[in-house]
């Protein structure tokens, strides 16, 4: 069953304020994601897409910045997380903005744990008194270690789902104030641009995960923010000078060479904002590339 992949929709667009997020699942099999993994000698079977409310309906969460519908949301994927896990998948969760990585990093951690790869612009660390949009999306990492919403952090089961020394984030370049003080004081490594633009994502690459030798399964979180906006122009919150193409390439071959990818996230694709599917595209092949793709 170690070949087994399984596709998971996940189009919620609630954790932020940008329409068109919620197509990410759909522009990556219009991408050939699913044929583009077969291809690689993998079984994969696509569970369509887990129910997420439409924001339209949920006037009256407005102001709670649709917190209980992105809780109820998280406990789906958690749940489809964990059954994909248990089954002997391999779950690939298609979003969707990073609000939804609360659940599918708590689901498969649930029995084992694992080391995290968050590839992202941004920290993601801002809890509700730190962050100044108020946007969840922007709070995933923080409710991953415990701390924030409580509705977020007991997602799936109660407390923090990752220690700091099981994550690490790579391409980081836009931080909120307070929340670059919080990621300072947390003992989370992080790789910043800097870093890649001196050492080269090769030494970034094997240092990471070097220090991720601890835990036997490895989960990516690939917000393609974390990339370049000239390369990737469907994203909602760009962040200039990020990690080019080729970088990201390199990244997710190295992963590879690890055999220890076990589930992977995809988010913050806006196809609205797109041209011609590209980051989608982009995406697709960044996703082969960590499941074993080699050029010759
Ligand atoms: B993303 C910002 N720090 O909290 C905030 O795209 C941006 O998942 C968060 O990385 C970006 O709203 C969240 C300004
Ligand atoms: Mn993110
Ligand atoms: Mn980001
Ligand atoms: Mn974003």
């Amino acid at each position: 069953m170690e070949n087994c992949i399984r596709m998971i929709g996940v189009p919620v667009d609630l954790g932020q304020e940008q329409r068109g997020v919620d197509l990410g699942p759909g522009a990556l099999r219009y991408a050939g994601l699913s044929t583009r993994l077969s291809e690689l000698g993998y079984i994969v079977e696509d569970i369509g897409n887990l129910p997420v409310p439409v924001r339209d309906v949920l006037g009256a969460e407005r102001e709670l910045r649709y917190l209980p519908s992105i809780r109820q949301v998280c406990e789906t994927v958690y749940l489809a997380g964990r059954s994909a896990i248990t089954q002997g998948f391999m779950p690939i969760f298609m979003g969707g903005d990073h609000s939804m990585a609360v659940g599918s990093i708590g689901g498969v951690t649930d029995e084992q744990p694992a080391a995290v790869i968050w590839v992202d612009a941004h920290g993601d660390f801002n809890t509700p008194q730190s962050t100044i949009t108020g946007n969840i999306h922007g709070m995933a990492l923080a409710a991953l270690l415990g701390e924030g919403f409580p509705e977020l952090v007991n997602v799936g089961r109660p407390g923090a789902k990752l220690h700091a020394s099981d994550i690490i984030l790579i391409g980081l370049r836009e931080l909120d104030p307070q929340e670059r003080l919080r990621l300072r004081g947390s003992g989370i490594k992080a790789y910043t641009m800097r870093d890649i633009d001196e050492r080269g994502m090769a030494a970034i690459a094997h240092e990471a995960l070097g220090r991720l030798a601890h835990r036997t399964r490895l989960h990516v979180s690939l917000d393609l923010d974390g990339l370049d906006p000239l390369e990737v122009p469907g994203v909602g919150t760009t962040a200039p000078g990020g990690i080019t193409y080729r970088e990201a390439q390199l990244l997710m071959e190295i992963i590879a060479d690890t055999g220890l990818l076990r589930s992977m996230d995809i988010v913050e694709i806006n196809p609205i904002l797109d041209h011609s599917n590209r980051t989608a595209k982009i995406a697709v092949e960044l996703t082969a590339s960590a499941f074993g793709a080699s050029i010759l």
